[in-house]
């Protein structure tokens, strides 16, 4: 990775951390309901890809713990990305519906609003 790339990450890592998005506060009871729901959920994602810091922001705004899997750093992560999804592309979240079928979705617009239109009613 060349300087400029490490530079431009470490930017905006810095600029995320410093305007971190407060989260939504909801009863605890609903929080539960909301933990459990995003038992499902995975997002597969690179620390300092723009993307995925904005989908990581969305999350975070929603108060929704959402395992994330590096694939860059993990080799696992990234196999299983590119097995299940198809393609090296972050961000990717993997979605388990109810009946247990698996939906690996790209594109960091589709996953935010896919979070707020699941997510948002629920607050
Ligand atoms: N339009 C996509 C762009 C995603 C994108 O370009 N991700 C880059 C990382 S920042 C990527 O996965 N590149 C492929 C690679 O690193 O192998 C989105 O909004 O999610």
């Amino acid at each position: 990775m060349s300087i400029i790339h490490k530079l431009l990450g470490a930017i905006i890592l810095l600029i995320d951390w410093l305007t971190t998005p407060k989260s939504v506060r909801r009863s605890d009871h609903q929080q539960t309901a909301i933990n459990e729901q995003a038992k499902a959920l995975t997002l597969y994602q690179y620390k300092a890809c723009p993307f995925c810091v904005k989908v990581r922001r969305s999350m975070k705004r929603h108060a929704l713990p959402i395992e994330t899997r590096d694939a860059k750093r993990s080799e696992t992560a990234k196999h299983e990305l590119v097995n299940g999804g198809g393609k090296l592309k972050v961000p990717c979240l993997k979605i388990i519906d109810s009946s247990g079928d698996v939906n690996w979705m790209y594109e960091s617009k589709a996953i935010i609003r896919y979070l707020e239109e699941r997510f948002t009613q629920a607050a």
